[in-house]
């Protein structure tokens, strides 16, 4: 484990801020701090990196190569001090020269390069990787503009650039030696030799993609692995050069523009597939680069051939943004080391492992073969023979079933499916939560299920507790250790002799204090950001997370609207105060996830300049939602709200980080609110909603309608028609979109069949949470119950049920 003194500490750290800035540290502003301090703890970690990369090259242990188009890791100074074990020594150091760590700490740009879920889930599983002693690596693209900025400008969201990379980033070491060029476009043709088929590919455009090592630190075990970021690059001596020599200048520029696209900007849709060709681009430009980095690796330091790759390497998929890993891996063994096809197959589908996040139907990618073809004509003619070689095995069993066939091909209408191609190709397929795993199983992808169940498997989703509850909530933390010991920060799921003092009134009292306190944090922030005064005393009632129909933010908001009006019609209502805080962006091209933000800030307003509820209710949308927002969110949460119609949320994490920092869930029966309901027991959960049942039995049978629902309930009419008569802003077409897929195009998400459920359970919230003693003993019941959703626990069973790595460590 790394040590070191404060005295040492000190003297490090004024060293460093001098070599780095050219004067004393009394003259420096807040930022040359950070610097110096990010900088330092950069340098404190350097050494273990490369210790752990000798390690693993001299061992020649199964690394694990975890491939994403996102990875959403936030602000890494503090998790990285934390990881250290030097926080505490480092916050009295700084403190001797009046420096508060907290404040530097902020001044941090969040790394935003992931849309919400799936990206935040790569960076927990690379904290977990590294913790556990894993070799497990990250893959991605280094994309210059991150996750847009959200500004909220008369009630909309307006989207601007996430220029991330503006100040130096500390925490990246460029490697050009280790660049991989990447060809796009051109012709293949066939030679035969002596014999044997050979590609030549001919007329491509050649790209540099160069890679950006990021440090990953496990836990207090000095093992650091590394996230490999790709940014797209022209090759110089190739183009350049001879734009230049031509005198044609602008024509170099753009052409180096035209390249440097490729990494330039993450694509800002979650859930919703648009064929657009840059991002086949990207796909490929950081699949290819990272299998050629692997391989290049691989032969430089692997203790075998490329034969037993499957035995020394796990490639990761991450959705199947990254599946074109399969056709390059044969490319590759095929084409370059002059592999046979039954090998390149046997080594490629026994090395990549799939997991599955959506079954939405519209977020599944599927590419058109035109497109396909010309801009990855060798690619194109191996995923050609692969459906080839599939749809033969096919049609040996199930023999004249064209139909299921054609269902079941991975090219078909003009389109390559890529879940197809990930299912086809790799030897793993799992869901993100039980109940998604059974659909994907048993619905979604149910033929390929039947023609080979023990592909399948599930692997429920978990977050990180060294920057989910030691990051994010340290007084929580420093409270459970004094009460159950610091066993559970090395096993999470020792967390559970916490529930052995649920009904103990003095840890009832201070769990009340702790959250109060962070409470009042988030109170202050508000005020402060945006000019809100909300009561820490009220029950903070947070739903955050991407702005989706299917997540139902309406649901929530309706209800506000309902129980405004019943306090209009009897402002003595007994109710417990309650400050609503939403947050999420939009994709930008989502028309009606925009909308629905308007209609939350419009709602929001109206309320909040009523002075008749304003004891007693407040809304608050919280502006440009991202991970260092909701670390400060999530902690001061009372209720949790999980609120998607059952089936459509795969799993859920935002649901685990708020249970493990002591809120109480509101949620449907969905994704992994289920898991979380089965650990804590339903005296600890609010249920409320449609079963899956009857969700699947409206999608199959009809005869869900949104005007019967209207027309048979006053309450319900009178707030789908506060949404358009002018009560909330003067403009009564304004909120026509929200208003339209609730009723007009009847509601595929089910919110007014949900309705008075959702109010029924929330009139149990108020009661729950007025008896101090029985809410506080929930609170401590889902704390207690919260460790299995580390998502150490789930890498744990990446590991051993798929990966099959770690077992060195164990076995030591
Ligand atoms: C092609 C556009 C696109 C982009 C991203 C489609 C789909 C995605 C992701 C699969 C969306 C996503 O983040 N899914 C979420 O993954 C989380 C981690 O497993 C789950 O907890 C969420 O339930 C799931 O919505």
């Amino acid at each position: 484990m790394f040590n070191i003194d404060k005295e040492t500490f000190k003297k490090d750290y004024e060293e460093k801020f001098i070599e780095m800035h050219g004067k004393d540290l009394h003259e420096g502003t807040d930022y040359n701090k950070y610097e110096a301090l990010a900088s330092l703890t950069r340098d404190y970690v350097v050494k273990m990196w490369i210790n752990t990369n000798k390690k693993y090259n001299f061992t020649g242990e199964k690394q694990v190569y975890y491939f994403s188009m996102e990875f959403l890791l936030g602000r890494l100074l503090g998790n990285a001090l934390i990881n250290l074990g030097i926080k505490d020594i480092c916050r009295e150091a700084l403190s001797d020269f009046n420096i508060n760590l907290d404040s530097l700490e902020e001044l941090e740009e969040d790394q935003g390069l992931g849309n919400g879920g799936l990206g935040r889930l790569a960076a927990c599983f690379l904290d977990s990787m590294a913790s556990l002693n894993i070799p497990g690596h990250g893959c991605g693209i280094r994309y210059k503009y991150g996750f847009f900025q959200q500004k909220i400008v008369n009630g909309k969201q307006i989207e601007t650039s996430d220029y991330w990379l503006k100040n130096a980033n500390v925490w990246e070491i460029k490697k050009s030696d280790k660049a991989q060029v990447v060809r796009f476009g051109g012709e293949v043709t066939t030679i035969n030799e002596d014999g044997h088929l050979r590609f030549n590919h001919t007329g491509y455009e050649a790209i540099l993609a160069v890679p950006y090592d990021i440090p990953v630190i496990g836990y207090e075990n000095e093992v650091v692995n590394t996230l490999r970021l790709w940014s797209a690059e022209p090759l110089y001596d190739e183009f350049d050069f001879s734009s230049f020599s031509r005198g044609d200048y602008l024509k170099a520029i753009e052409y180096k523009n035209s390249i440097e696209a490729i990494s330039q900007v993450l694509y800002p849709d979650d859930s919703f597939y648009e064929g657009k060709i840059l991002r086949l681009k990207q796909q490929y430009f950081f699949v290819s680069a990272g299998i050629q980095s692997i391989i290049r690796h691989f032969k430089a330091y692997g203790k075998g051939t490329l034969k037993d790759l499957d035995e020394k390497i796990a490639i990761h998929i991450n959705d199947t943004h990254p599946t074109l890993a399969i056709p390059e891996l044969m490319r590759i063994l095929m084409d370059e080391e002059g592999y046979g096809w039954n090998e390149a197959w046997r080594i490629t589908s026994n090395t990549i492992s799939y997991t599955n996040h959506t079954i939405l139907a519209e977020a599944l990618e599927k590419w058109p073969v035109e497109m396909f073809e010309k801009l990855l004509p060798r690619i194109y003619m191996i995923v050609e023979e692969i459906n080839r070689r599939f749809c033969q095995e096919l049609w040996n069993k199930y023999i004249g079933q064209w139909d299921k066939i054609s269902k079941m091909s991975i090219i078909a209408d003009g389109y390559v499916r890529m879940a197809h191609l990930a299912i086809v190709g790799s030897y793993s397929v799992n869901g993100v939560a039980k109940l998604h795993t059974e659909i994907l199983k048993k619905q979604e992808m149910s033929d390929f299920y039947y023609f080979n169940p023990t592909k399948f498997n599930n692997k429920t989703n978990g977050i990180t507790h060294r920057r989910w509850l030691m990051g994010a909530n340290p007084e929580l933390t420093d409270f459970l250790k004094e009460t159950i010991g610091s066993g559970f920060i090395k096993h999470p799921t020792d967390m559970e002799a916490f529930a052995a003092y649920a009904m103990d009134k003095s840890v009832q009292e201070r769990l009340h204090q702790i959250k109060l306190s962070n409470k009042k944090k988030l109170a202050e922030y508000i005020k402060i950001n945006q000019g809100i005064s909300v009561n820490p005393d009220s029950l903070f009632d947070v739903q955050v997370k991407r702005i989706h129909a299917y997540k139902r933010q309406t649901l929530n908001c309706l209800r506000i609207m309902d129980l405004y009006r019943r306090l209009i019609e009897n402002p003595n209502l007994d109710i417990v105060p309650r400050t609503f805080i939403f947050a999420g962006k939009a994709a930008p091209g989502y028309y009606l996830a925009k909308n629905t933000i308007e209609l939350i800030n419009a709602v929001a307003n109206k309320i909040n300049n009523d002075p008749k509820v304003n004891e007693k209710i407040k809304i608050v949308f919280m502006h440009n939602y991202r991970v260092s927002l909701a670390e400060t969110i999530i902690p001061a949460a009372d209720l949790s709200e999980q609120i998607s119609t059952t089936t459509k949320e795969a799993s859920g994490t935002s649901n685990m980080k708020f249970m493990m920092n002591g809120a109480v869930t509101i949620a449907t029966l969905d994704g992994a609110n289920i898991e979380i309901r089965d650990e804590v027991g339903d005296e600890n959960i609010i249920i409320f909603g449609l079963t899956e049942r009857e969700v699947l039995d409206y999608y199959q049978k009809g005869g869900y309608s949104a005007t019967d629902m209207i027309n048979g309930d006053y309450r319900i009419k009178q707030v789908t028609d506060d949404i358009v008569n002018g009560f909330y802003c003067g403009d009564k077409e304004r909120f026509r979109a929200v208003y339209e897929h609730l009723v007009t195009y009847n509601d595929e998400f089910f919110v007014l069949k949900d309705f008075h459920s959702y109010l029924k359970a929330q009139d149990k919230v108020d009661n729950l949470y007025r008896d101090f003693s029985k809410w506080q003993s929930m609170c401590a019941v889902n704390i207690a119950h919260s460790g299995i959703f580390s998502s150490d626990r789930t890498i744990q069973e990446y590991a051993t049920g798929i990966w099959g790595s770690g077992f060195l460590y164990k076995n030591l």
